[in-house]
């Protein structure tokens, strides 16, 4: 029978980047508060979580990809809204967000996790964001953890 690797739920000792987009403001700010209160929850000490505040979705990568580089953080979780009705190029800046954080995940073996909400309107983004559909904020955290932890049982040595 050959290993089986998990992550686990255990966030003592990790550090942990949050990307958080400014567009759409009133959601991001509380999918932060809903990542904020996992790691808490977790474990992750308060000060082993650092903030990075970017213009839109769009940027989410590129200050992913400097955090990442940096090798200061075990995982970085990315934080966005992009609303359908409110951006004719929302296919555009959707698909490229989501491109871009696996891309930096890939190129820099740092897990990346996506915690972007792609909605169609601002009320199904509250709704999503601590709200009755659930947080991905704090779901984003979660699975932040969950890679983190398993990515250190995963190391090639
Ligand atoms: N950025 C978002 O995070 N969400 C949006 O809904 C959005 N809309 O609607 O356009 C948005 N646009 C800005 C974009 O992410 C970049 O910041 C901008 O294009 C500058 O590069």
């Amino acid at each position: 029978m050959g290993a089986t690797f998990q992550g686990e739920l255990r966030g003592a000792g990790l550090r942990v980047a949050l990307v958080v987009s400014r567009f759409n403001e009133p959601v991001t700010t509380r999918l932060l508060a809903g990542a904020r209160s996992a790691l808490e929850r977790h474990g992750v000490r308060e000060e082993d979580v650092d903030v990075a505040w970017v213009p839109g979705a769009f940027e989410l990568a590129l200050a992913a990809r400097r955090l990442a580089e940096s090798r200061r953080y075990d995982a970085v979780a990315c934080l966005g809204a992009i609303i359908r009705g409110e951006t004719p190029h929302f296919d555009y800046i959707a698909a490229e967000t989501a491109r871009g954080i696996g891309q930096v995940a890939q190129d820099t073996g740092v897990p990346i996790v996506f915690g972007v909400l792609t909605p169609n309107t601002l009320e199904q983004a509250m709704e999503r964001a601590g709200g009755k559909m659930g947080d991905k904020g704090y779901d984003a955290a979660v699975s932040a953890i969950e890679m983190a932890t398993l990515m250190q049982r995963l190391r090639p040595d």
